[in-house]
């Protein structure tokens, strides 16, 4: 029923409207998930664009990189590597806050690959220890994209010591296949590839150093020859194998979101394919069809969707082998299902070859 009263409000709101910058009015503030979870979201929307205020609170400490107990001094977005993805739809407004806890020892911002100006936001967003600030963007192209850290002379060294992330922008109706039919996808996972440079002493090993500080020197050295010691999924070697293998039942639908901020990258999935791949990350453009290996540039985030036809454990790793398995650039899934004898069957198993 239109009252009298509703229709007067109705009229300030909308002279309030004209007047106001075009951000969205809707505020919503969703949880953000430590990698390789992805926060829920919808994957298409009805609803007008929303603001979608989000926080990321900058943790320097000590990390272990592998399994021989080697450590970083880490510096991360909200305590991972990589930071957590966030989601919002084209057209949304996104509202970031930065808190740089006093405890940390170094400068810090944020540069969006999704935002305009202002250096993707870095311009707008550099605090010190003890210092937060907040910036606003409207999330207007569709895709993945990489945020990361990038002081002023420091951007190398803050990047390769774990300040990356995504952040993914879907159409509003979702995302499409190259024919424009809708893809459904039954969970997404974050796969964040880095490449690290971790000094060693005169005996061959890693030093271990106290601050982020303590540690520049060296490894901004170790950067300069461009050879990493490791090159791991999520922060560590083997962060997302075994008892954390990424799980996923046979007939569903992943999405992999595949970021890496320094250094090209070509995942792989070991007995799977990518069914529809964007390289670029850019929903926008129509995804490859029936990947087997695809490429991320250094500075992006790749999207790859694959539906699981057989159970088992698939290794999803960095198709050069030998970054792979000997500098740490794999992870798993683990599949749950009955397994399909059309699709592949062992004829004969392994036995003497027959005397002639
Ligand atoms: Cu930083």
């Amino acid at each position: 029923m239109f009252t009298r009263r509703f229709m007067l409000s109705a009229t300030a709101l909308s002279a309030f409207l004209a007047a106001a910058p075009a951000w969205a009015s809707d505020r919503i503030a969703p949880v953000l998930l430590p990698p390789p979870a992805v926060m829920a979201h919808q994957q298409a929307t009805a609803e007008k664009p929303k603001t979608v205020a989000f926080t990321l609170t900058v943790q320097e400490k000590e990390v272990v990189v592998d399994e021989a107990g080697t450590t970083m001094q880490a510096m991360t977005f909200n305590g991972s590597m990589p930071g957590p993805t966030m989601v919002v739809h084209q057209g949304d407004t996104v509202e970031l806050t930065l808190v740089n806890p006093a405890t940390n020892s170094m400068l810090h911002n944020i540069d969006f690959h999704a935002a305009t100006g202002g250096m993707g936001g870095g311009d707008f967003t550099q605090v010190a220890p003890g210092e937060q600030a907040t910036l606003r963007f409207v999330a207007d192209r569709a895709g993945v994209f990489l945020y990361h850290c990038a002081p002023p002379g420091m951007v190398a060294w803050h990047v390769v010591s774990g300040m990356s992330g995504a952040l993914m922008v879907l159409p509003r109706d979702g995302l499409k296949d190259a024919q424009g039919k809708p893809i459904h996808y039954d969970a997404a996972y974050t796969v964040g590839e880095f490449d690290l440079y971790l000094p060693k002493d005169e005996t061959g090993a890693y030093k271990r150093f106290g601050s982020p500080g303590e540690a520049y020197a060296d490894t901004v050295a170790a950067m300069r020859g461009l050879i990493p010691s490791h090159i791991v999924f999520n922060g560590k070697a083997g962060a997302l194998t075994g008892e954390r293998a990424m799980p996923a039942k046979v007939g569903e639908t992943v999405l992999i979101l595949h970021s890496s901020a320094n250094r090209d990258t070509r995942p792989h999935l070991i007995g799977g394919h990518g069914d529809w791949v964007w390289e670029t990350g850019k929903f926008a453009n129509p995804p490859l069809r029936d990947q087997e290996t695809w490429f991320v540039r250094g500075g992006s985030v790749g999207a790859a969707v694959y539906r699981f036809r057989q159970p088992g454990t698939y290794a999803y790793l960095n198709h050069n082998l030998i970054e792979a398995t000997e500098l740490g650039a794999v992870a798993q899934f683990q599949v749950s299902g009955t397994w399909d004898d059309s699709l592949m069957t062992q004829l004969h198993a392994p036995a003497p070859i027959p005397a002639k």
